[in-house]
């Protein structure tokens, strides 16, 4: 089997304004659909970051990948990374995610770009195999990957403009009370088990003051995390561990709370000493293989979050998850704004991870139908997971019609990256800066 063709498909989805340390989302999220062809007739597919630098990278590579036999995943993850240790060096000060937004950051360029072939190559081999992409890497360890209830404080709105706006299912979200109710939204119709917020956002007694009333609400059966994406200092992430010393045991955690391994290293030991060890998540401080041993070196990190997209693609996952549990890790998923295909990629992956324990991020819930391109519509999270299909490859296929639209969206839009801080000035505050520490 050979890959003859590639197509890349731009496109821009609905997202609703929801806010984070980094800013405000824009009313259209960018995505790239990977599509390959093969000499036999079958088409593999996957989903990736949008805009102008991942469809970059992903046209240098079309050279590399045309001809290529798509079970020969090691030599194309080689020679991806060749490129890429030379903008290393071109780089001193070495390597950091805190100050770009997830999908930008130049040292990973390789492994995003061979994640997106290499998630429709597993896409292709399943479908020459007959077999479910989770079985062709080793095998699933569980038929149905639970997912978590991803709130985020959000202004009111649904995502998109014009004939392309959407319904605001969940309205305003700026207080406890209206996260408590979104939540109640979301468990309903997802059946979700576990809860993140994303924090960051507010002053931080109104964030620990969110927490308290979802552990009220939901009773500690319902594991709770919060993820300010570095926006505390050392001093207030102590001090948010310490308030929230009850609400974050039992499975859940406290995610990037301050920025660098040194500072979550200092967290760490300063809650120990308190008697806290509610366990710290990064996908900011650990992206990359070269971060893991020295975030345990340091017990700066105890669950990474893996994500197919950014660590290199699904049998780099599994890398990871077998890293981190000689480490003595554990291992969760991070998500970004995505649509059926990731979440299928996520699935099958999360399947085939025997340390993934934690149900993974996902924040499917706040696309719509109308921006879906799978064939079908939404793929259905029934009891807070997705199943495994009985069918070949991810198991899910594009629909064209909806991908058209998707692309024309793409040409309406002026930006062609994400850019959440100038999303701020323009509809939140002119003078808005991501400061770190905000708090
Ligand atoms: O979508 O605004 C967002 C999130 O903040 C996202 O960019 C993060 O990558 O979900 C992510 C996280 O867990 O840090
Ligand atoms: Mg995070």
């Amino acid at each position: 089997m050979r890959i003859t063709g590639i197509e890349l498909h731009p496109i821009a989805i609905a997202d609703p304004p929801l806010r984070s340390s980094y800013g405000l989302h824009a009313p259209f999220a960018l995505r790239t659909v990977v599509e390959l062809q093969t000499d036999d007739g079958l088409r593999g597919i996957s989903e990736t970051y949008g805009g102008d630098g991942p469809l970059a990278a992903l046209e240098a590579a079309r050279s590399r990948v045309l001809g290529m036999d798509p079970f020969q995943l090691a030599g194309l993850y080689r020679d991806l990374a060749a490129d890429v240790e030379k903008d290393t060096q071109a780089a001193p000060g070495g390597r950091s995610q805190t100050y770009l937004v997830p999908g930008e950051n130049p040292l990973d360029r390789h492994a995003r770009t061979h994640a997106a072939i290499e998630i429709a190559c597993l896409d292709l081999i399943g479908k020459a195999v007959g077999k479910p992409a989770c079985d062709v890497i080793g095998g699933r360890v569980r038929d149905a990957v639970p997912f978590s209830a991803y709130l985020f404080y959000k202004h009111a709105g649904g995502g998109g403009v014009g004939g392309d706006a959407r319904e605001d299912e969940y309205g305003e979200v700026l207080s406890p009370e209206a996260a408590v109710r979104e939540c109640r939204q979301m468990i309903a119709k997802y059946g979700f088990r576990e809860i993140k917020l994303k924090g960051g956002v507010l002053d931080p007694d109104i964030e620990i003051a969110t927490i308290r009333a979802l552990r009220r609400e939901f009773g500690p059966s319902y594991p709770l995390r919060i993820d300010p994406n570095c926006a505390w200092s050392v001093e207030t992430s102590v001090r948010v561990g310490r308030e929230l010393r009850e609400e974050l045991s039992g499975g859940g955690y406290l995610e990037d709370p301050c920025a660098t391994l040194e500072g979550m290293g200092e967290v760490r030991r300063r809650l120990i000493a308190e008697g806290i060890h509610t366990p710290q998540a990064s996908n900011v401080a650990v992206t990359s293989f070269a971060d893991v041993p020295q975030a345990a070196r340091l017990d700066a990190v105890q669950i990474v979050l893996s994500d197919p997209h950014y660590w290199g693609g699904m049998r780099q996952v599994q890398y990871l998850s077998h890293l981190a549990g000689v480490l003595g890790m554990g291992l969760s998923m991070h998500s970004n704004s995505h649509l059926g295909v990731s979440l299928m990629a996520m699935t099958h992956v999360a399947a085939a991870c025997p340390n993934l324990t934690f149900a993974c991020d996902t924040h499917y819930p706040w696309q719509t139908a109308k921006d879906e391109v799978v064939t079908g519509g939404r793929v259905p999270i029934v009891d807070g997971s997705v199943r495994i299909p009985d069918k070949p490859g991810l198991g899910v296929e594009l629909d064209y019609d909806q991908l058209a639209r998707g692309r024309e969206r793409y040409q309406k839009i002026p930006y062609r990256k994400r850019d959440d801080e100038a999303e701020m000035r323009q509809h939140v505050d002119p003078n808005w800066k991501r400061i770190l520490p905000r708090w």
